[in-house]
């Protein structure tokens, strides 16, 4: 079993429902464990076109047997079932589900890189998992330490798991 940390975002529909049903259908897949899961963030749109709807975003920590790039086709199929379209980049999302951290691997595969290259300055990925565990490392460094100093933590609002 590896242990990893998964990002989900939403910023299109029933934001709150589908993070939900997202969480209840990794938690439903065969050699997916799903042991926390974060707090909900209200988070402005970081990148991608002016004037999308804010984002929430939580994170989930996982025991996982499935290989890195299973596990990154796993979290497709969901966003799919979530009728998830790619057509712009950082453009809104029903839902979005990043792999951040698998085990301690590194890897520059530019289909999974790992850890995830960009969720060291992102305040709406760091900011929940702080919330979720405190003494969290990403590379090292405290993910506390991380989320205070991301650009977009001072907008980010805490909201209860589930809402
Ligand atoms: N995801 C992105 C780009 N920008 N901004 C917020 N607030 N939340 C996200 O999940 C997000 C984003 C790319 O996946
Ligand atoms: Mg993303
Ligand atoms: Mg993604």
């Amino acid at each position: 079993m590896v242990s990893c940390i998964l990002a989900l975002g939403s910023n299109l529909g029933e934001r709150a429902g589908t993070l939900q049903a997202a969480v209840a259908r990794l938690a439903a897949t065969e050699g997916i464990e799903v042991l926390k899961v974060s707090d909900t963030a209200v988070t402005k749109p970081v990148g991608g076109p002016a004037g999308q709807p804010d984002f929430l975003n939580l994170v989930v920590r996982i025991d996982t047997d499935l290989a890195p790039r299973e596990l990154l086709l796993a979290c497709q199929e969901i966003e799919a079932a979530h009728h998830r379209t790619r057509e712009v980049r950082w453009g809104p999302r029903t839902l979005d589900i990043d792999v951040i951290t698998y085990g301690d691997e590194t890897s520059e595969d530019p289909v999974l890189t790992l850890p995830h290259p960009r969720a060291a300055t992102r305040g709406f990925v760091l900011l929940p998992w702080s919330w979720m565990e405190p003494d969290a490392l990403l590379s090292g460094k405290p993910v506390a330490s991380l989320a205070a100093a991301a650009a977009d933590t001072p907008d980010i609002v805490r909201a209860e798991a589930g809402a």
